[in-house]
């Protein structure tokens, strides 16, 4: 055998350990403290997104490798489900604590360790359903209901043949971390009803935002849009405007409970009831949920002062915002109309141009030409996007849609002085500085 023969072949064999290895580490390697699966059947995407950050914690407290579920969307009022992968990057979540995606379990894991008779579901205590002949049926019961039915069968299961296991009297909270540990070691896989999180979840835990990164194709989706819509390159106010008839709806609360410490998202303005935030003594009020059409002007009137004050700015180098983006649960053109004439007296000696972007209408409230936007509305995840890496942002303090945002700007993106609420003047608060 010549040398390069002989150094082919030892060439080739290597390269076929190397694979064949490489397969045995990447596809058959088992956490050996096992994995946690849940359905994030709670609520839409603020919901799931802010129990996902809770949900993590918990899964690095017990440390079990945690199988991001998809998320959960509504399209007219069917379940539809999106892969946590399209939206988020895998990578940096793995940097806080191990995860794989759903479909790598499904394909690479379920065969070997989550075998159909092998399958338990998890929950605190019975959740009682009354069957036809009124008998109880005792048991997590989860394909009970919409979305839990929807979500077992997207993942191809039609049964927990193991049956259920009740947590109580143990929390969902990482301070029963070693209890939990303990009492499911022998499930390796340990499947949830819900998410192992509260709602809305801890402070610690509203930080983890720091490893949420949305994926290429949702930031090529938005920048598309923002270029089709006219202010790409352009630094823009963006404004998240919740006035739809369900809003409106749950904003009566409210009204209905004048002690109301906490609704919905709150605590990203008001703190939550532990020590953080204490000497904000702010009352949730009906405005904080639906500002009115002058707290909404001067919302943006101060917010794009604030930004155009700037020195940078003022010694041109920086460009002023000349755009305002507004993303809603309404496209009410009316109330466009209205904006634009308000805004038009606002700034009409203080500024060559203002742009508003509305999801079917551009109105230049200055010089008043308009255009129409005949393509359909973004989704949702676009707005997110627009909203999250705007250049200054109000948003809404009961929202947990806003929540996502504010989030991700205060602690991936540290913008802080250009985060903003309706109706709410944060204190100047060193402390919350602080924490970034
Ligand atoms: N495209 C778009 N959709 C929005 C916007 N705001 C809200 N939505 C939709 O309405 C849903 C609101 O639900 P969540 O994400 O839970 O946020 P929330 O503000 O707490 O609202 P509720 O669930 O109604 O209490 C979102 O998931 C979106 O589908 C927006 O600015 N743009
Ligand atoms: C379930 O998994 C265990 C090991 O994890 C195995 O010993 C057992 O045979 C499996 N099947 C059933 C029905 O429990
Ligand atoms: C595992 O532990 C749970 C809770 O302690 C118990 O109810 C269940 O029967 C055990 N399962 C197996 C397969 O041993
Ligand atoms: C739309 O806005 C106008 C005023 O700008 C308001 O009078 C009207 O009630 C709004 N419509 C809805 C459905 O909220
Ligand atoms: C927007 O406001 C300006 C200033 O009042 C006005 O000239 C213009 O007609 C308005 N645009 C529309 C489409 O109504
Ligand atoms: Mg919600």
């Amino acid at each position: 055998m010549s040398f390069s023969k002989l150094f082919f072949t030892i060439f080739f064999h290597f390269l076929i350990f190397l694979t064949v290895n490489s397969i045995d580490d990447s596809d058959i390697s088992i956490d050996p403290n096992g994995y946690l699966l849940y359905c994030p059947c709670m609520g839409r995407f603020g919901n799931q997104a802010e129990q996902f950050l809770g949900t993590l914690q918990f899964a690095k407290s017990i440390d079990r490798t945690l199988i991001l579920p998809p998320f959960i969307e509504y399209v007219d009022y069917k379940v539809t489900f999106q892969p946590f992968e399209n939206i988020f990057e895998i990578d940096h979540i793995n940097e806080y604590h191990r995860v794989m995606t759903m479909n790598d379990f499904l394909k690479n894991l379920s065969p070997l360790i989550w075998k159909h008779e092998n399958r338990s579901i998890t929950c605190y205590d019975s959740r009682h359903f009354s069957t036809n002949n009124n008998n109880k049926k005792e048991g997590c019961n989860p394909f009970e209901g919409s979305p839990f039915k929807e979500f077992w069968h997207h993942l191809g299961v039609q049964e927990f043949p193991l049956g259920s296991l009740y947590y109580k009297p143990l929390h969902t909270d990482y301070n029963y971390a070693n209890d939990w540990r303990q009492k499911f070691r022998n499930v390796t896989v340990l499947a949830l009803v819900g998410a192992p999180s509260s709602f809305p979840t801890n402070s610690a835990a509203v930080k983890l935002s720091k490893y949420i990164y949305f994926t290429k194709n949702i930031m090529e989706k938005a920048n598309k849009y923002r270029m089709d819509r006219g202010f790409g390159q352009k630094p823009y106010l963006a404004v998240h405007l919740r006035h739809g008839i369900d809003w409106i709806r749950a904003c009566e609360l409210i009204h209905s409970n004048p002690d109301l410490k906490q609704l919905f998202s709150s605590q990203q303005c008001l703190g939550d009831k532990d020590k953080q935030h204490r000497w904000l003594n702010n009352r949730i009020t009906f405005d904080l949920c639906y500002p009115s059409f002058e707290q909404i002007i001067d919302g943006i009137k101060s917010s794009i002062q604030s930004y155009n004050n700037q020195d940078e700015v003022k010694r041109n180098e920086k460009q002023p915002i000349q755009h305002i983006y507004i993303a809603t649960d309404l496209n009410n053109e009316s109330m466009w109309l209205d904006l634009n004439q308000t805004l038009a007296k606002h700034f009409s000696s203080s500024s060559s141009t203002l742009t508003l972007i509305t999801p079917t209408l551009t109105l230049n409230t200055i010089d008043g030409t308009f255009s129409e936007y005949k393509k359909p509305s973004p989704h949702f995840l676009i707005d997110l996007y627009l909203l999250s890496h705007s250049n200054s942002f109000i948003g809404n303090c009961i929202s947990s849609f806003s929540a996502f945002i504010t989030r991700y700007r205060l602690y991936r993106l540290h913008f802080f002085h250009t985060t903003h609420f309706f109706s709410f003047h944060r204190p100047n608060s060193v402390h919350l500085r602080d924490e970034l």
